[in-house]
């Protein structure tokens, strides 16, 4: 089921995310909203782990310590009038394409759209993390959120740590702003986390604290969640950089397609450590009579280079367009695939692992031209 976004009149459109579970929120972007180049605040997909705790910017703090000389903390008016950048970042869940998983992994079932595009002005950590003078020996960065619920018995706040020179890469923002607007409660008001080019795990919403330690961080998010494990079950660390992905936003699975008449094929590509899109391709695979996925009808059946637009910063996503001219009646399987500037590629099919981290296939629509 697609949701339609509501024009309650001129120039505004009510979006709403589609929930997948109702407590903690979790909901992911319309697949109307993707074709938005920034996707507005009130369709980006939701991920909480805990509840939305309630803070308002005037009773917000942020604890900047640990392994640091000059402790301190500072007040929302303050980190506001500071030097804001401005940035288009691709936030994915790293779950994203879970569903798609066969056998599927336990956790949330996200199928292509825990994920979107918005534009975050914040001050980057490393203005606040000159002046509480780190520690030589600090390794890493903890950053913790308000929320905290129970974890194997234990209260758990939301914590994930960056090793210290992500953390002082000048894109790591403490965002105050998303789409020009205040950050909206479900995505982290007053204060988040964003760590551009990384699975959307780092961005830890609600911050209210920031500290450095001499060992590597070995939380519940950081050791035992959001770690890829391959079939052997063992830890191979935690998700970092988004993986080069692309999705088909027109024409809709399903849609029925005229013969002879040319169709826009668009989506959107996208990649991860601020690696920008270089190529994307799509091929219309026939899947009548020899079966589905041989693509060995009678239809053309090669790659063909879609049209990039200008992409959206280094860490935004890139709007892409293929014209393609639907030759023979019956049911094709429209595919993209992007490659970005390291020569990555989308794997034909997910690499599997036990939680269902980094899903990035190729991407694929289902129409019928009648
Ligand atoms: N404090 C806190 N930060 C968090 C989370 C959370 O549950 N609590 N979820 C993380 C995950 S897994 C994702 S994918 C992103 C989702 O951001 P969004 O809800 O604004 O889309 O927030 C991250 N930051
Ligand atoms: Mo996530």
């Amino acid at each position: 089921m697609t949701a339609r976004p509501v024009s309650p009149g001129p120039g505004a459109t009510v979006w709403a995310p589609e929930p997948v579970t109702a407590d903690p929120y979790n909901a992911q972007t319309p697949a109307a909203a993707l074709s938005e180049p920034v996707t507005p605040a009130n369709a980006l997909f939701v991920r909480d782990h805990f509840g939305i705790p309630q803070t308002t910017s005037r009773r917000w703090r942020l604890r900047l310590g640990g392994a640091a000389a000059a402790p301190f903390d500072i007040g929302h008016d303050e980190l506001a009038a500071m030097e804001h950048r401005e940035l288009d970042v691709v936030l994915e869940c790293a779950g994203n394409g879970r569903a798609l998983m066969k056998p599927r992994p336990p956790g949330l079932p996200w199928d292509q759209r825990a994920v979107g595009c918005a534009r975050f002005a914040g001050v980057p950590f490393r203005s606040l993390a000159a002046r509480a003078r780190i520690d030589p020996a600090a390794v890493e960065i903890v950053f913790t959120g308000a929320d905290s619920g129970t974890v194997h018995g234990q209260p758990t706040a939301f914590e994930r740590s960056l090793p210290l020179a992500v953390a002082l890469h000048p894109d790591t923002l403490l965002a105050t702003r998303m789409n020009g607007e205040p950050l909206a409660p479900e995505h982290g008001a007053p204060v988040r986390l964003i760590v551009p080019g990384r699975y959307a795990v780092a961005d830890v919403k609600w911050l209210v604290e920031a500290w450095a330690v001499t060992e590597p961080f070995t939380g519940v998010f950081q050791a035992e969640e959001y770690v890829y494990i391959a079939s052997e079950g063992i830890p191979e660390g935690p998700v970092t950089t988004v993986r080069v992905k692309s999705l088909i936003t027109e024409p809709e699975p399903d849609t029925a397609l005229g013969r002879g008449r040319e169709v826009r094929v668009r989506g959107r590509a996208w990649s991860g450590g601020g690696v920008p899109v270089r190529r994307v391709e799509v091929r219309a695979a026939y899947e009548g009579d020899e079966g589905p996925g041989t693509g060995a009808g009678p239809a053309e059946d090669d790659w063909h280079d879609a049209v990039l637009e200008p992409p959206a910063g280094p860490y935004g996503w890139t709007g892409w367009s293929y014209r393609w001219l639907p030759p023979h009646p019956g049911p094709y399987r429209l595919l993209s695939r992007a490659t970005d500037e390291h020569g990555d590629t989308q794997p034909p099919r997910a690499p599997w692992n036990a939680h269902g981290y980094g899903c990035n296939p190729v991407a694929s629509v289902d129409v019928v031209v009648v």
